[in-house]
C-alpha cells in the first residue's frame, strides 16, 4: 500500500498533469486529508451551482452520491462525474424511494382527495427529483428552503415534503404553519397520521430523516446549558424539533459558517451538525470556544467513505480512461428533475 505522503504526491501528479480538465470539489463534510485537494468547498446548494459553471471535463465529486447525481444533471453530455467511492450514499435519501413516493401521492388523491405540491430537499434520488419536476415542485436545500416553501405555501396548495421530516417541520413552522396541520406520511405502513381534519393539512411530511443529526438531543442542551454558562447554541435544521426550539439559532451550513466565523473573539458557541464540519470550524476559528453539541461527536459514515485512498483511485480511473464510477443519470430522468433543480436554483 502507499503511505499517505504518497498518496498525496500522486493527487497532486494527477492535478497537475490533467490541468483544467479535473475539478475536484467537495462537501464541506469531508475528511480534511480530501479537502486539502479541493477545487472549491461548500454545502449542497454551493456546489450544484459551481458544478453548474464549471467547464471541466472531469468532475471527481467528493461528496455522496445524490450530489453527484446532481452534478451529472447540472453539467453537459461531454462532462464525465464520478463519485471516488460507489457506496457513499446518503441514508436519508435512501428512506424514500420512487415507487414508495408514487404510492404516496396516489394514497393522497384517492384516499384524501389531496392533489399534493411535492417539494424535495436536494438529498433524494434523481428519480425523486424527476416526480417532483413533473409535478410542477421543486427542489430545496437548508440554504433555501425557507423561500422554497414560502413560495409553494402561496400557491394554496398541500406540500408533500420529501424525505427530512424536521427540515420539513423546522421550516414550515418557522413560516406560521402550525404542528396541527402537518401530516405525516409513514412510507412503510403507508399510513398518513395527523390530528385534525384532513381539509387543515397544509404540509405532509414525508417520514424519513439525517442519522447524523437526529443524534443531537434535548439533554444534550440541557448539559451545554449547565456545565458551560453563556455559551450559544446553533443547530442544523436536520436536527429534530424539540432540539431546534431549544437551541439558540439554526440554519443551513453556509448559515452557520457565517454566524461562527462573524461572531466577535471569545465568544462561545456549540454546534449541532457534523463532525468533520465541526472539527474544522474549531481549527479555523482559535479565538473562540466552540465544541460539538453531542461530546460523543456525529460523523456521516457515508461522507467519510470517501478518504485519500479513494481519491487516488478515482484520479487513477480517470487517466487511464477507466470510468467504473461515473455517475450517469439517463436523459428522461434528467429531463424531468432538471425543471425541479433550476426552480431551487431560480429561489436562493
Ligand atoms: O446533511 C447534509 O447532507 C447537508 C447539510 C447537505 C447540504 O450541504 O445541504
Ligand atoms: Fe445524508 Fe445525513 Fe450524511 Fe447528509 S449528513 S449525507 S443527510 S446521512
Amino acid at each position: 500500500a502507499m503511505s499517505q505522503q504518497q498518496l498525496e504526491e500522486r493527487v497532486s501528479e494527477i492535478k497537475a498533469e490533467l490541468g483544467d480538465d479535473l475539478f475536484i470539489p467537495a462537501h464541506h463534510y469531508q475528511k480534511d486529508e480530501v479537502v486539502q485537494f479541493a477545487d472549491a468547498i461548500g454545502d449542497s446548494l454551493e456546489l450544484a451551482n459551481i458544478c453548474k459553471d464549471s467547464t471541466a471535463k472531469y468532475i471527481a465529486f467528493c461528496g455522496v452520491h445524490f450530489m453527484a447525481e446532481t452534478a451529472d444533471m447540472l453539467t453537459n453530455d461531454e462532462q464525465i462525474v464520478l463519485l471516488p467511492d460507489m457506496r457513499a450514499g446518503c441514508s436519508m435519501a435512501d428512506m424514500a424511494n420512487i415507487n414508495q413516493v408514487e404510492r404516496c401521492d396516489d394514497l393522497l388523491q384517492s384516499t384524501y382527495g389531496i392533489d399534493c405540491l411535492p417539494l424535495t430537499y436536494v438529498n433524494s434520488t434523481a428519480h425523486i427529483k424527476a416526480f417532483v419536476g413533473k409535478k410542477g415542485g421543486s427542489c430545496l436545500t437548508s440554504g433555501n428552503a425557507h423561500k422554497v416553501v414560502k413560495h409553494a405555501l402561496e400557491q394554496n396548495k398541500v406540500i408533500l415534503f420529501l424525505p427530512d421530516q424536521h427540515l420539513g417541520r423546522n421550516t414550515a413552522y418557522d413560516l406560521g404553519v402550525p404542528l396541527e396541520a402537518m401530516a405525516i406520511y409513514d412510507p412503510i405502513s403507508e399510513t398518513l397520521e395527523f390530528e385534525g381534519e384532513v381539509q387543515d393539512i397544509r404540509i405532509v411530511l414525508w417520514k424519513g430523516h439525517c442519522s447524523v443529526h437526529e443524534k443531537f438531543t434535548i439533554e444534550n442542551i440541557k448539559n451545554v446549558r449547565q456545565q458551560h454558562p453563556g455559551m450559544r447554541i446553533i443547530v442544523h435544521p436536520e436536527c429534530t424539533f424539540d432540539v431546534v426550539q431549544a437551541s439558540d439559532d439554526s440554519g443551513s451550513t453556509r448559515k452557520i459558517l457565517e454566524v461562527i466565523t462573524s461572531a466577535p473573539a471569545g465568544t462561545k458557541w456549540a454546534i449541532g451538525t457534523e463532525m468533520n464540519l465541526v472539527n474544522r470550524i474549531i481549527k479555523d476559528n482559535p479565538d473562540k470556544e466552540i465544541i460539538s453539541l453531542n461530546p460523543f461527536m456525529c460523523a456521516c459514515l457515508t461522507m467519510n467513505r470517501i478518504d485519500l485512498p479513494h481519491l487516488v483511485w478515482c484520479l487513477n480511473n480517470i487517466v487511464e480512461h477507466r470510468f467504473d464510477n461515473q455517475i450517469v443519470v439517463d436523459k428522461e430522468t434528467t429531463t424531468h428533475a432538471l425543471r425541479a433543480l433550476n426552480q431551487m436554483l431560480s429561489l436562493q
